[in-house]
């Protein structure tokens, strides 16, 4: 764990007790302060007593009148739809809110590391989608290459839940915007920008401030390297207002589609290649269309962050392209979970919304769609055109039938539950097609996350199986 240094002596209160928050209340612990706990479901609140931690409930009147801080956790509304109680208490008594992360970088920036050769880096990525892969394979390429690498943060480890890093080590955070949003610092040495697309927006109060969440990981000073996908206006803008220059070599502009001729330095990937460009100039080109764990346009924008992130390391283009070769891919992203009588099973249940959605459907021909669930804001234009290789589409969720009804010209069939969607789409499925899960909504109107969604998925294709 990394101890929270600055709050020695002092009473912390830490909101919501799942797993940054019992991380958060423990390093707090660790590096002396007195932390109180709070959540408003009794397991929680159960979980931390169990650890010897006292309650405090942060709604009763003065509460936080000999608090220095209030810990809160990222799936606590702060400010939309509407703050959290607790929250809207600390911020009339003039406490600071912050959450793990800003204690992480708090933290790791007044550590001693004079014993060390080379002090730690923190490299974090954000982004709507991509991230989670994008940070593992960062963690993967990194390690294959033999250095110390700890990978934490939304990818489902609280940040201050790690070691602390040895010589030359590297934490690689995985942040959601919701996680960027409120942290008091944020300072890392390398960032990341995968892309952006609508999501969140009833806790960001829109698209503008969803941007502004994630931007706030290149503000404080900036990071020395950032690695920006570009394809979207506001990745552009964001490479435009950091670099000192055309040519300046701290932003990395990440590419699809086309190769860039941009003066600076370029990722460009196309057709399954990636290419490295240095002003203007082709350095290094890797084939990315056999590696099994990245499959499809999507994935090759991921690959092209962590090589990124690799090089600016210093690790050479033949390191990285052969640990692409051996990483395996996340559980629940274009996960292959079976093939069966030339069909293959795709779980890419993490495809909660319309553009998750579209690019996993971008990678495979001729598909057998499972989709459907809690909708998000937005409805589902922007799905129209990867739904070319779309079959036929299997419904899901408690709104099936008007899931499909927005389907428009699409085939499809409401089947509800995930056993009757799995049955009927392996029943029609012929060989050479891809049954896949990519849902284009949240899990929550029939499972506790994507992950039980994904699981679900992978248990009724593994009934079929001979
Ligand atoms: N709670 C309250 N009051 C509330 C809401 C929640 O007390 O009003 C309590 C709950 O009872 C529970 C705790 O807060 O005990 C849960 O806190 P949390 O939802 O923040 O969950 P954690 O277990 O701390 O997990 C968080 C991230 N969760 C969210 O952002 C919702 C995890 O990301 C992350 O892996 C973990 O920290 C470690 O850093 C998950 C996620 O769904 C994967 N992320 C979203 C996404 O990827 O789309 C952003």
């Amino acid at each position: 764990m990394i101890p929270v240094i600055g709050f020695e002596g002092a009473k912390v209160l830490v909101l919501g007790l799942g797993r940054s928050g019992l991380a958060a209340a423990r390093a707090l612990r660790a590096g002396g302060a007195e932390a109180l706990c709070w959540d408003d479901g009794e397991a929680g609140r159960a979980r931390a007593e169990e650890e010897g931690f006292a309650l405090r409930d942060p709604m009763k009147a003065g509460a936080f009148d000999d608090v220095a801080c209030l810990v809160t956790s990222p799936g606590i509304p702060h400010l939309y739809p509407a703050p959290h109680r607790a929250i809207a208490a600390a911020i009339a008594a003039g406490v600071p809110v912050d959450n793990d992360i800003g204690l992480f970088f708090r933290s790791l920036a007044t550590s001693e590391w004079d014993h060390l050769d080379s002090p730690p880096k923190v490299v974090a990525v954000t982004g709507s989608n991509g991230k989670s892969t994008t940070s593992a394979l960062i963690a993967h390429v990194l390690r294959a290459a033999g250095m110390e690498c700890q990978l934490a943060g939304n990818i489902g480890r609280g940040v201050l839940d790690i070691d602390p890093p040895g010589d030359g080590g590297v934490v690689v955070l995985e942040l959601s915007s919701y996680q960027t949003d409120l942290a008091r610092a944020l300072t890392p040495d390398i960032a990341v920008f995968t892309n952006l697309s609508p999501d969140h927006l009833d806790r960001h109060g829109g698209m503008g401030g969803y941007f502004a969440a994630k931007r706030r990981l290149f503000a404080e000073g900036g990071p020395e390297r950032a690695i920006i996908g570009v394809d979207e206006p506001e990745g552009a803008y964001l490479a435009g207002q950091l670099s000192e220059g055309p040519g300046d070599p701290r932003v990395i502009r990440v590419r699809s589609g086309r190769i860039g001729d941009a003066p600076g330095w370029e990722l460009s990937t196309r057709k399954g290649w990636l290419s490295e460009m240095r002003k203007g100039r082709q350095v290094a080109s890797i084939d990315l269309r056999g590696v099994p764990g990245l499959p499809g346009a999507h994935n090759h924008q991921n690959a092209a962050c962590a090589y990124g992130v690799a090089r600016a390391l210093g690790l050479a283009p033949r390191v990285i392209e052969e640990a692409f070769q051996s990483f395996e891919g996340l559980p629940h992203r274009s996960q292959r979970v079976a093939e069966i009588n030339g069909v293959s099973f795709v779980n890419d249940s993490k495809a909660t919304n319309v553009d998750a959605a579209a690019k996993a459907l971008g990678a495979f021909k001729r598909i057998r769609w499972i989709c459907g669930g809690l909708e998000k804001e937005g409805g589902l234009d922007g799905l129209w055109e990867a739904a070319n290789s779309v079959v036929k589409a299997y419904v899901i969720g408690r709104e099936a039938e008007a899931f499909a009804v927005k389907l428009g010209d699409i085939p499809s069939e409401v089947c509800g539950d995930m056993a009757t969607a799995v049955a009927r789409a392996a029943a029609e499925a012929e060989a050479g097609e891809t049954v896949l899960l990519a849902p284009a909504a949240a899990s929550f109107d029939q499972y506790d996350s994507f992950e039980a969604r994904g699981a679900d998925f992978i248990a009724r294709v593994e009934a079929l199986k001979p």
